[in-house]
């Protein structure tokens, strides 16, 4: 067992004891925990297949800066890569130390958005901006990793999900709101933003032209039961068991076999991704295939220069 250290309180309602920090990581605007279990004295006993990753930013709504997304980025795609991680909570870590403020992500960092986007470090001008740098819009490479990474990814929002923040619950595949807290805003039209892919187009598919058109002509604030009602959201809980639900949710998820969950992550989004969409689909489908006595038998035939000899295998109908 590891040592009985429980990580720092970073959120009202995270709670240290289900969680490690996840070592590697020098992150200035995120967290990453893994969930574990511990004894009695606190000390780990062993991983468990779920991993939360949070914005922590609370003091401006946790909104994301160029670094933010990098940081965000690095997580999700370790998460990706780690073979015994089924789900990924994406949340936001608070409240705000300055007025008690309760945020999942607020989107793009505005102090820092410039005519040719987002300025990169701290104290950064149009004039030092690397101009290979200038204008990268990549919340939108998150956004295609939690889409096509084949693990669930859970929004778990615990306050404001405004802007660019908006767009990364509608990415995720289910989401978890605060009843209390969870605040769902799309001000990209407001701030002169808009998020043309995802943000807009599959939230229309998940909830309807009109009610998308709605959220982002208005820009009007809407409760998590509002957003239950819309089917933009799984479910509106207790401000204290989010973080439970959101773990009874990724519970159940381990007990599913991770092939089945792979293709059917990657089926639903076949349709509205297009080619992407069926490229994704269709390499899970390849992985399957190599995984057959038939696959095998072309691969040996080649290799021994011979005709493959396909008889023994049925031309199901
Ligand atoms: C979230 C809101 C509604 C919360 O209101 P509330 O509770 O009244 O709090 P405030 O007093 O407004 O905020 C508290 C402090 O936090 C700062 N702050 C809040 N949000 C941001 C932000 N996004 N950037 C910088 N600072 C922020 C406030 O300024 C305040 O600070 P102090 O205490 O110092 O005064 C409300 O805060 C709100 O409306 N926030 C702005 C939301 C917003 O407009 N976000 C940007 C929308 N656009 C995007 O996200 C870009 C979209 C995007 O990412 C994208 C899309 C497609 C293609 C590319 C991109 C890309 O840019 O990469």
């Amino acid at each position: 067992a590891q040592a009985a250290a429980l990580p720092e309180k970073v959120s009202d309602v995270f709670d240290p004891a289900h969680w490690r920090e996840v070592s590697g990581f020098d992150f200035q605007d995120m967290t990453y925990h893994r969930q574990v279990e511990r004894d009695a004295s606190g000390a780990v006993l062993r991983d468990l297949p779920t991993v939360r990753i949070a914005f922590n930013r609370p003091e401006v709504r946790n909104a994301f800066r160029p670094g933010t997304v990098d940081e965000l980025y690095r997580a999700l795609d370790h998460a990706r890569m780690t073979p015994d991680v089924a789900t990924v909570l994406l949340t936001g870590n608070g409240p705000s130390p300055k007025d008690g403020g309760h945020s999942f992500c607020s989107g793009g960092d505005q102090r820092i958005r410039g005519r040719d986007g987002y300025r990169y470090a701290d104290g950064e001008t149009q004039e030092t901006i690397d101009p290979a740098r200038a204008g990268r819009l990549h919340i939108l490479e998150v956004q295609r990793l939690m889409r096509t990474m084949p693990k669930v990814v859970i929004a778990v929002v615990n306050g404001w999900a405004a802007g660019g923040g908006h767009s990364l619950h509608v990415v995720a595949d289910l989401t978890i709101a605060s009843r209390q807290h969870g605040k769902f805003k799309q001000t990209d039209a407001t701030v002169g933003s808009f998020d043309a892919g995802y943000g807009s187009a599959l939230l229309a598919r998940q909830i309807g032209q009109k009610a998308a058109r709605e959220i982002f002509f208005l820009a009007r604030e809407y409760s998590a039961e509002d957003m239950v009602r819309m089917g933009a959201v799984n479910e509106a809980v207790d401000h204290e068991r989010l973080e439970e639900t959101a773990l009874e949710y990724a519970a159940d998820i381990a007990r599913q076999s991770p092939q089945a969950i792979r293709m059917l992550k990657f089926a639903f989004n076949l349709a509205d991704d297009g080619l992407a969409g069926q490229q994704v689909f269709a390499g899970e489908a390849t992985r399957l295939a190599y995984m057959t006595d038939e696959a095998v038998e072309g691969k040996e035939a080649f290799l021994e220069k011979r005709d493959p000899d396909w008889s023994r295998f049925p031309r199901y109908f």
